[in-house]
């Protein structure tokens, strides 16, 4: 009766422990689903079909590429340099003056390299649209583009660019319009950064479980631990 009673606290004083063990390898399985979780996201794909425009690129007053055809339905993304560009839309005949509720990307101050905010715009129809930047004087400098310029006639960026030299100022709308300003940062990796605090959490979480776990074995075990040394003394 003794001996069976001391193998049954023997046993009861090892068992905590392996299911301690137990539940830190499912504590890993959890981190194995939260890992899934982390490369489930990347909802922004579509935004690397957008053409590219860089704007103020290496300190010119230029936008890079200036002259582009797109099709309806085609994305047009802006990036922006130094110093403190826009995109603004104005008529042919009316530079560096904004068309009504036409196109503004808001200023994009940067101060080195390539800036971290996108302005995006999407394309309805394949009329021309005339682009200048509202930065005191960058228009009248030349910084002006054209997406779908006519095929023929004298309506060219050229020209444009001339009558935007006699220009006396340059103004913009109260507020953007026309596109949706991004976060170059936060689009592409809103995902990643905002999954990775999370998933990190999670992993952080299931440690500390499978710690408080381990715990709850060694303090089981070592009370069992206790009581069948005293009864082997005793
Ligand atoms: C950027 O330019 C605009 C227009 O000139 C101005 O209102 C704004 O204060 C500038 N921003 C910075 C950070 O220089
Ligand atoms: C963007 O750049 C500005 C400075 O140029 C910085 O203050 C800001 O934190 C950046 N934002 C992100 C989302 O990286
Ligand atoms: C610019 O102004 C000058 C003088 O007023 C004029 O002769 C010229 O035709 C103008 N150019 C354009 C492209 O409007
Ligand atoms: C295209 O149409 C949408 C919806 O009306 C509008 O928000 C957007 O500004 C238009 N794009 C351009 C380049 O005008
Ligand atoms: C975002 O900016 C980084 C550098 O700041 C650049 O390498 C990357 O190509 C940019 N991504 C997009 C989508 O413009
Ligand atoms: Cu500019």
């Amino acid at each position: 009766m003794d001996r069976l009673l001391r193998a049954v606290f023997l046993l009861l004083s090892i068992v905590p422990v392996i299911l301690a063990q137990y539940g830190g390898s499912g504590g890993s399985g959890g981190s194995g689903s939260s890992s899934s979780t982390t490369s489930a996201t990347s909802p922004d794909s579509t935004m690397s079909g957008a053409i590219k425009v860089d704007v103020g690129e290496d300190g010119g007053l230029i936008y890079k590429p200036d002259t582009m055809k797109a099709s309806t339905g085609d994305t047009i993304q802006f990036t922006f340099y130094p110093q403190n560009h826009s995109v603004v839309q104005s008529a042919f005949d009316k530079p560096c003056q904004p068309q009504q509720n036409g196109i503004f990307s808001g200023f994009m101050p940067v101060s080195s390299g390539q800036g971290n905010m996108t302005f995006t715009i999407t394309i309805n129809d394949t009329k021309p649209i005339w682009l200048y930047c509202a930065q005191t004087a960058h228009c009248q400098s030349g910084m002006a583009m054209v997406i779908n310029p006519p095929s023929s006639g004298q309506n060219t960026l050229n020209a444009y660019k001339n009558a935007a030299k006699n220009t006396s100022t340059s103004t913009a709308p109260a507020a953007v319009q026309g596109g949706v300003v991004g976060s170059n940062q936060t689009s592409p990796s809103s995902s990643s950064t905002g999954s990775s605090p999370s998933s990190s959490a999670t992993s952080k979480s299931q440690a500390s479980n499978s710690v408080s776990r381990s715990w709850v074995g060694v303090v089981v075990g070592a009370i069992f631990s206790g009581l069948w040394a005293a009864w082997t003394i005793a």
